[in-house]
């Protein structure tokens, strides 16, 4: 390929790129004071060098006619772009110093740029993290998604309590993104279906559909570190068909016109916000088929090009992944799409769907397992759910009676129509049926859903049922986000670890140097007062750089367990006020999380927390060993900024209910100590680390299930412990709200009345022992320097490369780009 022989760009050259934008792109000749056009021109001159890449890829793909994977998600949680792409196409020093050259600093710059926040928390930021991985290796991939109008809200506190705004990212246009009206869509909804007798005496299905949407294209190149390959993301907007109904205007309609418009632009104007729960809600159900039939359509178009009507080489061609449930409508879409446009039987477009879909499951929890009522089903997508049904009998008549003949309860339990008052849908239970491999994301997840969540369907598919461990891409998560420890790392590890992150470990070598400790702690220090400046501009608290940096920054959620960590930092206020002696290093905790806008304790854990916080951090009677800060507004933005500057990684969740994580590795990556519980990738983090240098606390899963057929009573862990007791009872009372008894109650009503459902009062006394070894830890600080560093060395395995390797050889069998 071309880019080969290309001469990198000069500083020079780049800032004529730059100019030539200012000057011919946004006509912006007095640029001095205005940063924003800066952003725009330098992300345009970066494009010219990406779509370079882009047609480059493109031919190569169809040179080589390679397999490629379709990633269909719901979720992307990109970030900011302009650095990430800067690092991977190796112009990160070059655009400095033209930066520089037009009096700008490049991270002055990189502020200007908005989050794309097109997700939730974890399943949409690996989303993101994968499509890096897959560039960088050089595969044939295609991110599938949603382009929403306005992304994940954006936190506010008022007076402690969050207040939701609408995201506006691309109010004032987004550079990263280009439309392709050549590949629009259109999407037909609703209406009814039609039985017709064919002369053969067969019967041929037609959809009468009620309402067509169009689906408009973006793409967002994706451009892989050091590597050839520029992928795309391709996110659908949904408009109306006809842009204007003018027949309806004409006639003097002019309301009636609007609200079709408005109708169909609704299905992509908003992220839904719940994490891990299901509303249940019509227009949910109809993004997730909008945006499935648009990629399968795309899908197939992009076959077509290469092998028109012959669809005997689709399966080997094509690979479609379903990241959780959401995009499960794909299945159907599918065999709808071959069955009806393309005149397959069923027989052969069944097959055909067997060997082309996967499935990852990311969760355990009840209440994030979709379910879609067969009534609403039957309203939006008639013909879908008779598919749905054909399929659902043939599985139970044939593979589930063939296992368990006569067994009508194994009946009820495997089909995938729940019975009731209400029928059902099981989207789970189609993916597992349909998927040819079903995969969990860490170790102790992937066990759980082989004996506890599907275990009758791993008998009766054995071998379907597998583990691929997540990871996070090292390129924003270290080189990008920490620049001073990779530059450090640079001077000990010879080969490139931003591409090979296992040679890290050479790192291990350093960790009881005193002359590498001084350095890594340094710089850890640097960080942090980097931090501290930031958490005075956001909160107005003042922290110190010398104190402990203890985060907790997630989904706010009951199974994550902030309000365990809110529990512990009462509880060594109450230590501080029994005693102003208390011996503890100085600790900062530092909380950073968005609470579902309908989740009302989550939303009061927030307001507690901030609530305790504004007494805590003016109490001058504990000397500033205690400081609590809860960053609004937390984004990948954000992480990049906590991350570097953690020396305790929180990962507190119940065993058990946490699949993976992907915070805690970007945090030990960057050198911050674990304390947590044996659940999801925690397990696995243990094991690179070894036990010294993480701190395992609380139940294990086997306990928690014991607890759970013995019997569960919080109020016995109430009584025994004094410590507990007593901070409880603050918060049922008006210790920090006088006058206002109860404001702060919800967190004890949870935790007693309400039978505490993720047992936070049962892990409660371990984990403030182990909050004690860690402060210990702390105090020697040669000890916690080897730690630190060893956990940044043994991080090699949650690369998000070596993730989308297990998925390529296990599961997608792809080839990389020559
Ligand atoms: N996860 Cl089902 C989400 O962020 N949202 C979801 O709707 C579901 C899962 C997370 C999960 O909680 C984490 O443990 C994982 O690390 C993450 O997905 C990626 O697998």
């Amino acid at each position: 390929m071309a880019t080969a022989t290309k001469k990198p760009l000069t500083a020079a050259q780049f800032k004529t790129k730059v100019l030539h934008h200012l000057n011919f792109t946004s006509s912006e000749v007095d640029f001095q004071d205005n940063p924003t056009a800066v952003l725009r021109a330098v992300c345009l001159a970066v494009n010219e060098v990406v779509y370079e890449k882009l047609k480059e890829t493109n031919a190569a793909h169809t040179d080589q006619k390679s397999r490629s994977v379709n990633y269909l998600s719901l979720e992307y949680l990109m970030g900011r772009m302009l650095s990430n792409n800067l690092h991977n196409l190796n112009l990160f020093e070059v655009a400095n110093k033209a930066v520089a050259d037009l009096g700008f600093e490049l991270e002055d710059i990189f502020e200007e740029g908005h989050d794309l926040a097109l997700g939730n928390g974890g399943l949409g930021r690996l989303a993101a993290c994968f499509l890096d991985s897959l560039a960088t290796l050089d595969y044939n991939a295609v991110g599938y998604g949603i382009h929403y109008e306005h992304g994940l809200f954006e936190q506010q506190f008022h007076q402690g309590r969050q207040i939701e705004t609408p995201d506006e990212w691309r109010e004032y246009g987004n550079p990263w993104e280009v439309c392709r009206p050549e590949a629009v869509q259109e999407i037909p909804l609703f209406g009814s279906v039609e039985t017709q007798a064919q002369v053969d005496g067969s019967v041929k299905k037609i959809w009468h559909p009620g309402q067509i949407i169009k689906g408009v294209p973006w793409d967002v190149p994706i451009v892989g570190y050091n590597s050839k390959t520029v992928n795309v993301l391709r996110l659908w907007e949904s408009r109306a068909c006809s842009h204007f109904d003018w027949d309806q205007f004409n006639a003097g309609s002019y309301q009636d016109a609007h609200s079709a418009q408005n109708q169909a632009e609704t299905i992509s104007k908003v992220l839904y916000p719940n994490d891990e729960t299901e509303a249940g809600k019509e227009l949910r159900f109809i993004q997730q088929y909008f945006f499935c039939a648009c990629s399968i359509k795309d899908i197939i178009k992009r076959y077509q090009k290469q092998y028109a009507d012959d669809w005997s080489e689709f399966a080997n061609q094509v690979v479609i992944q379903l990241n959780d449930t959401h995009p499960t409508i794909a299945i159907l879409e599918l065999m709808r799409t071959l069955m009806d446009d393309y005149d397959f039987s069923w027989d052969n477009a069944w097959a055909m769907c067997r060997k082309v879909f996967a499935y990852t499951n990311h969760t355990l929890l009840p209440e994030a397992l979709e379910k879609w009522a067969v009534s609403m089903f039957e309203r939006v997508l008639p013909r879908h759910l008779e598919i749905l049904y054909t399929i659902n009998e043939q599985f139970l008549n044939n593979d589930v009676a063939r296992m368990w003949p006569g067994d009508v309860q194994m009946r009820a339990q495997l089909s995938i129509i729940e019975e009731g008052q209400q029928k059902m849908v099981r989207m789970a239970h189609l993916c597992v049926v349909t998927s040819f491999k079903v995969n969990g994301v860490a170790q102790i997840h992937s066990d759980l859903v082989q004996s506890d969540l599907f275990p009758e369907f791993n008998a009766l598919y054995p071998g379907k049922l597998t583990n691929v461990t997540n990871g996070v891409t090292p390129r924003r998560w270290l080189k990008a986000c920490n620049p001073k420890l990779s530059k450090l790392l640079d001077t000990v590890v010879k080969t490139d670890w931003a591409k090979d992150l296992s040679s890290l470990d050479a790192v291990s070598e350093y960790a009881d140097d005193a002359k590498f400790q001084k350095k890594f702690m340094d710089i850890k220090h640097e960080n942090k007062v980097k931090l501290a400046g930031e958490i005075k501009s956001l909160t107005g608290v003042d922290v110190s750089a010398d104190a402990i940096f203890d985060v907790q920054i997630k989904r706010l959620h009951e199974y994550k367990r902030q309000h365990l960590n809110f529990l512990h930092i009462l509880g060594l206020y109450h230590r501080l006020l029994e005693n102003p002696d208390y011996d503890m290093q100085p600790r900062v905790f530092i909380f950073g999380a968005k609470a579902a806008p309908g989740y009302y304790l989550a939303k009061e854990i927030i307001y507690a927390i901030n609530k305790v916080a504004e007494r805590i951090n003016n109490d001058d009677r504990i000397q500033g060993k205690l400081k609590i800060v809860f960053m609004p507004n937390y984004r990948v933005t954000l992480a990049e900024k906590i991350i570097p500057a953690a020396d305790v990684s929180e990962q507190i969740s119940t065993a058990g209910k946490e699949a993976s994580g992907t915070g805690n590795m970007k945090l030990a990556l960057n050198g911050a100590v674990t304390i947590g519980t044996l659940d999801g990738a925690n397990v696995e983090i243990a094991e690179e680390v070894g036990d010294d240098n993480i701190f395992i606390f609380g139940n294990t899963v086997d306990q928690i299930k014991v607890m759970q057929v013995e019997g569960y009573n919080p109020w016995d862990f109430y009584h025994a412990d004094q410590e507990l007791k007593a901070v409880i009872d603050w918060l049922r009372g008006d210790f920090f709200t006088p006058g206002k008894p109860g404001e702060l109650s919800a967190i004890a009503h949870s935790l007693l009345e309400g039978g505490d459902p993720y047992r936070v009062l049962a892990d409660y006394a371990d984990y403030a022992k182990a909050q004690q070894a860690l402060d210990e830890a702390y105090k020697d600080s040669k000890r916690w320097a080897r730690m630190a560093i060893l956990n940044t060395a043994k991080m090699g395995k949650f690369t998000s490369d070596r993730s989308i390797q297990d998925y390529v050889n296990n599961i997608w069998k792809l080839t990389p780009i020559k």
